[in-house]
């Protein structure tokens, strides 16, 4: 018998995986290594990295009790590449080919399409939509908007189906979704795991080896195996989904997690089936623990959102996450790296990014995100950023969520308009402005939320790329009607804040 190499990456830790299908136990060799490019072309969140490490370890171990023969190269022994690993171990197996799923970056699908031995690539099923089908939904459309391919989802998985109908006659109920926070609510804690002795022999490896690495490594809290995963599931459908959806765009100071499920980084790594959770929170609608409102809109954050941003990623090529349609050129704040701004609701939203690798979808958009945009940072810093710090990012999932939703640097091929905001978004929805330095109901001067005049000079500043946008019409018609003295003071705001993010002054 030939053997063959079977690459499995570290966001592929997946039994049912294509190629792992696709093999045979009996002779075939599972190839997994901890390499430097991967850990270092961005520079990852230390809780990422041990993560990842300690999952793959999990999982080698896993398909090893399952009868596989698995070479495992742990970090620092490796040497630097994926594919140098597999050229390294074709030479000292004999193994003259390897399999492999296609990988959720175009980087490395382009170096092991590049590698000397012939890589079979089979595609990644772990979705519930194929290439094929989003091409076809594509074909003809100038714009791609989410909605309609989510009910395409919806039909094809039968998720909250009735018949041929959605449940409770509506495809979306997110118009009973905006309550804003109320600090007197009961929030649930995601699911905490203790570091089991594989943990933590990463958690000191990476504390050696990656101490330059942005974030906290320590208290270490996520599940490193499927069990541990699937008890973060278990914990989510029972403390949090009845009220997932009320609370969903919410922000609360030192509430980092409110009613979200932190299931992102499992499902991503492949230690949950994202299917299956859909499933689970389904029941839990159908046995009356959870409303329609809330299982609907986290179904769709699955089956709509996380399967369409990985089909536009896959459409739109290589090149998307060069986009820069506005052509914004600032550096990202230092900021960004350490929390240490007056403004409440980055540092809040940066500060928990830092020490947990986390922050919810809400503060991801229209706080850190929001800000980035309307101060006109270079989208591909954005992108870096966001690659780097949340323990979820992997860049078919990061790029169309930075480029296309939140930094509309697509040109609008992602959503309809950019998500550009006064303060007076995050006041309602959070209680961040109560304890801010700034006052979100002023427009202009010294102590004005930075928001409002960034937001007005963001507009003017793209005004020839974005005026003709019908839905922000209303916008440019609310700017004619300002009188000069407020549109004057505000556009000289927003240029002294410029100035300051020009020469790293803290605001
Ligand atoms: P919940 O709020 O509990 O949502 C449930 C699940 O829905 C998530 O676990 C996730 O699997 C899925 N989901 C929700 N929204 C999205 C979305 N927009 N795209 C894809 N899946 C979604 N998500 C990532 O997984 N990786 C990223 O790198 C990432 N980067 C983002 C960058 C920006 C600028 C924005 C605005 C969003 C980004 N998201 C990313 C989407 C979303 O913010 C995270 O999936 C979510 O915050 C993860 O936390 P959670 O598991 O508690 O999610
Ligand atoms: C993100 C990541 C990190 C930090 N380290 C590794 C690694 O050492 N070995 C590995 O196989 N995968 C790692 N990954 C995940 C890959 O970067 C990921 O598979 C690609 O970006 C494609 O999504
Ligand atoms: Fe953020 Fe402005 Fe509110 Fe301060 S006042 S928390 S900067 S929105």
């Amino acid at each position: 018998m030939v053997t063959r190499l079977v690459l499995v990456l570290g966001d592929q830790l997946s039994t049912d995986l294509s190629a792992l299908r696709a093999a045979d136990r009996s002779c075939d060799v599972v190839v997994m290594a901890e390499v430097a490019d991967e850990a270092t072309y961005v520079k990852h969140h230390k809780r990422k990295i041990a993560f990842i490490f300690a999952a793959m370890r999990h999982f080698a171990t896993e398909l090893e009790d399952a009868g596989w023969t698995v070479r495992y190269g742990r970090y620092p022994e490796t040497g630097p590449s994926i594919v140098g690993e597999l050229l390294r171990l074709a030479s000292e197996t004999d193994a003259t080919e390897v399999l492999t799923t296609e990988c959720g970056e175009w980087r490395l699908r382009s170096e092991l399409e590049d590698c000397p031995i012939p890589v079979t690539i089979l595609p990644d099923d772990r979705f519930v939509s194929t290439r094929e089908e989003f091409d076809n939904w594509a074909e003809g459309r100038k714009a791609f908007r989410m909605e309609y391919f989510y009910r395409e989802m919806r039909r094809k998985t039968g998720l909250l189906m009735d018949g041929d109908q959605p449940e409770g006659g509506k495809w979306n109920f997110d118009h009973e979704n905006r309550k804003p926070g109320k600090s007197d609510l009961f929030m649930p804690k995601p699911h905490q795991t203790k570091p089991d002795p594989v943990t933590r022999e990463v958690l000191d490896l990476v504390a050696q080896e990656f101490d330059d690495h942005p974030g906290d490594l320590e208290p270490f809290w996520f599940a490193t195996t499927r069990q541990g995963a699937e008890a973060a599931l278990d914990h989510f459908v029972e403390a949090a989904l009845p009220q997932f959806g009320d609370y969903q765009d919410a922000m609360l100071k030192g509430e980092r997690f409110l009613y979200h499920s932190v299931l992102s980084l499992y499902i991503n790594v492949g230690l949950l089936d994202p299917l299956a959770v859909c499933r689970r929170a389904e029941d839990a609608y159908r046995s009356g623990h959870a409303p329609l409102n809330a299982v609907e809109g986290f179904i769709r954050q699955i089956i709509g959102w996380r399967e369409y941003v990985r089909r536009i990623y896959d459409h739109q090529g290589p090149d998307y996450a060069k986009r820069n349609a506005l052509k914004a050129t600032r550096d990202l704040p230092g900021f960004y790296w350490d929390g240490q701004t007056d403004m409440t609701c980055v540092s809040e939203a940066v500060s928990q990014t830092l020490e947990d690798a986390y922050a919810h979808h809400i503060q991801r958009l229209m706080v850190t995100g929001t800000f980035a945009l309307i101060a006109g940072i270079d989208p591909h810093q954005v992108h870096e950023w966001y690659l780097a710090v949340y323990a979820d990012a992997f860049e078919w999932v990061e790029v169309p969520n930075v480029i296309g939703m939140s930094q509309f640097a697509d040109g609008g091929l992602l959503g309809s308009k950019p998500y550009a905001a006064s303060g007076a978004y995050i006041d309602r929805m959070s209680d961040y402005c109560k304890t801010c330095r700034y006052d979100v109901k002023q427009k202009s001067g010294d102590d004005a939320c930075p928001f409002n005049p960034l937001y007005w000079d963001f507009l003017i500043r793209n005004r020839t790329s974005l005026e003709g946008n019908p839905r922000l019409g209303q916008m440019y018609r609310s700017w004619e009607r300002m009188g000069d003295a407020k549109k004057k003071a505000a556009l000289k705001s927003a240029a002294s804040i410029l100035n300051k993010l020009d020469s790293s002054e803290n605001i």
